[in-house]
């Protein structure tokens, strides 16, 4: 949910900076102002700004001054911050706000009563970026982690201040189906008497439809079929706006849009269908990560990430392993992907990070751990609902569900998703294979499959059998659920050529990619081929690792390895609309 209409105070900029490796400063009172004469520009995450931060892990401070307008007074102020952490804790003029745990979902914190009006304001943020087993997702330390991804910190996405009427437009949901169905609910703070218009527009302005309806003092719904719109799907993303009015004696109180795209989604019979047609699944695995702004990843890079992978014939990709931010989703509606929403619990090396496995097994049974997967996943869905993108949820990567405690953990997470939103199919990606068991709580079955690289080492033809033989095992075992290769590939490091493939090298990660991708061709089950990754990322620091994993078909700046021209000319050779006359 966007706001054009709401006045707003961009914080973007470069605020001052500073460690507090001791965790002293809440004890010294910096919240009411510290100081330092480093800064960091925000957002973006603190690390590579300055090398000394690069592996930081602790507390960090920041800080900056913003000028509000006297003309504001009388609204009410609400600070947004689209994501930062991996805890913050957030003061404005030496009162406390509140505090957030994750890095990937947006919070709001009402600043009313703290902001002053016609004044300048100083706002103060403490970041802990520490790795623990109780957060998620878990590790030891920041090389110590049960994930493949480097623990940044800092206010990674973009952070202001927006100020509405006592009367407001709390949270707006949208339903559609590609048949122009249009089913949407605004909750209104205050609203009681209150009239709300929606009205439906074309990409240039033009308006479909326009609705009136009085609010039951919380709600206001509009219930409607639109006749002659176009439906959203990859190939013609198309997009209206729904626009919210929330309206006053004298004109708007409030006014709120969402980007609409008409388009249905299911699961079933073993296959995925969009708009009622079998789609395939051709992309990626992704990740937030970039040179120098780490976490957050520009516009213009963003951008160039979006022409790549449709360059390369994708159609897809998966949020691996946490909610990406509203610029990125943005994009994936606009230029028609589907995205497979994942949450933060990502398990990969879990088991690994405890000798007594009796404990790793009871932290699934940890109410706490339970209550906070189920928050993050909350506020990823109401967050991200509304986007036509957004085909499907997943709510684990990698758990180690060959453990009862762990599958009975996944079923939990599989359950809440569906209440929270039953329109969407739920999955969830498995290293457990068929001895998995939890493959049956869930829509479509997600299998990261390294046969080749982590296993039958320098063996591509070996590793491909090996694939091959899991693939089938777990279809028999669930022969109505499709499968979506979720995850495979190798890393390469740009530059490295040899013949013949050995690992490492590119031709040795362009050939793997071949192999899978040949072996599950027209595989009728088979419901699609995301490669691991998209582009090279940073991750903990480890023997296996060369600073970054490698396994991008990009280099970390977004250049080519030998790979990206194989995988354009394979998803090119590939349908996006499945056939029936497939192999079973
Ligand atoms: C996986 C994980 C992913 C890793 C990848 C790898 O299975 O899901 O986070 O980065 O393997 O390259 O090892």
């Amino acid at each position: 949910m966007k706001s054009p209409y709401r006045p707003k105070v961009d914080l973007s900029g470069f605020w001052k900076f500073k460690l507090d490796p001791r965790d002293e400063g809440e004890k010294e009172g910096w919240f009411k102002g510290f100081s330092s004469n480093d800064v960091a520009y925000v957002p973006s995450s603190w690390n590579e700004q300055n090398p000394l931060w690069d592996g930081y892990e602790g507390v960090a401070w920041y800080s900056t001054r913003f000028y509000v307008p006297e003309s504001l007074e009388g609204k009410l102020a609400w600070l947004i911050f689209k994501g930062a952490g991996y805890y913050t804790k957030v003061w404005l003029n030496g009162v406390l706000l509140g505090e957030h745990e994750g890095s990937f979902t947006q919070f709001k914190l009402d600043a009313t009563s703290a902001v002053r009006f016609g004044e300048y304001n100083l706002l103060v943020v403490r970041v802990d970026n520490r790795v623990a087993l109780d957060r998620l997702p878990p590790g030891l330390s920041i090389n110590r982690t049960a994930f493949d991804f480097l623990q940044y910190g800092g206010i990674h996405r973009p952070a202001y201040l927006e100020f509405t009427e006592r009367s407001y437009i709390e949270a707006l949901l949208v339903e559609t189906d590609h048949k122009g169905l249009l089913k949407a609910e605004a909750r209104i703070a205050n609203g009681s008497g209150l009239k709300v218009r929606f009205k439906l527009l074309e990409r240039e302005g033009a308006e479909l439809l326009l609705d009136e309806v009085s609010c039951n003092g919380v709600l206001a719904r509009l219930n409607r079929r639109v006749s002659g719109v176009k439906p959203w799907s990859p190939e013609e993303p198309n997009l209206y706006t729904l626009r919210v009015e929330l309206l006053g004696e004298r004109g708007p109180l409030d006014i709120v849009e969402e980007r609409v795209g008409f388009r249905s989604f299911k699961v079933d019979k073993g296959r995925v269908y969009l708009n009622e047609k079998p789609v395939f699944f051709k992309g990626f695995g992704r990740h937030e990560d970039f040179p120098v702004t780490g976490k957050y990843v520009p516009g213009a890079a963003l951008v160039r990430d979006f022409y790549l992978m449709k360059k390369l014939g994708a159609n897809s990709f998966r949020t691996s392993h946490y909610p990406y931010s509203d610029e990125h989703l943005d994009l994936a509606d606009e230029m028609g992907f589907m995205v497979i929403l994942e949450s933060t619990v990502c398990l990969s090396g879990f088991t690994g990070l405890f000798g007594d496995q009796a404990k790793a097994r009871e932290w699934f049974k940890d109410p706490r751990i339970m209550e906070k997967a189920k928050a993050v996943l909350k506020e990823m869905i109401e967050q991200h609902r509304n986007r036509p993108s957004v085909v499907m949820y997943s709510v684990a990567n990698e758990p180690p569900t060959d453990w009862e405690e762990a599958a009975e953990f996944v079923k939990q997470l599989a359950e809440y998703a569906k209440s929270l939103d039953p329109t969407r199919p739920v999955t969830f990606a498995s290293h457990r294979h068929s001895k998995d068991r939890a493959l049956g709580f869930v829509d479509m079955i997600s299998l990261n499959v390294y046969f080749g690289w982590y296993s039958e080492w320098g063996s591509i033809e070996e590793g491909v059998r090996r694939m091959l033989e899991e693939l089938k095992r777990v279809h028999e075992m669930y022969p109505d659920k499709p499968v979506l290769l979720a995850e495979f590939g190798a890393d390469a490091v740009a530059g490295i050529h040899w013949d013949p493939p050995v690992m490492w090298s590119e031709e040795y990660q362009a050939e793997l990619l071949r192999s899978y991708i040949e072996g599950v061709r027209g595989l009728k089950w088979v419901a699609g081929v995301h490669v691991w990754n998209f582009a090279d990322f940073r991750t903990p620091q480890s023997p296996g690792r060369t600073v970054l994993n490698r396994k991008g078909v990009f280099t970390r700046d977004r250049q080519p390895k030998f790979a990206a021209h194989v995988i354009k000319y394979l998803f090119s050779s590939l349908p996006s609309w499945a056939r029936s006359s497939e192999r079973g």
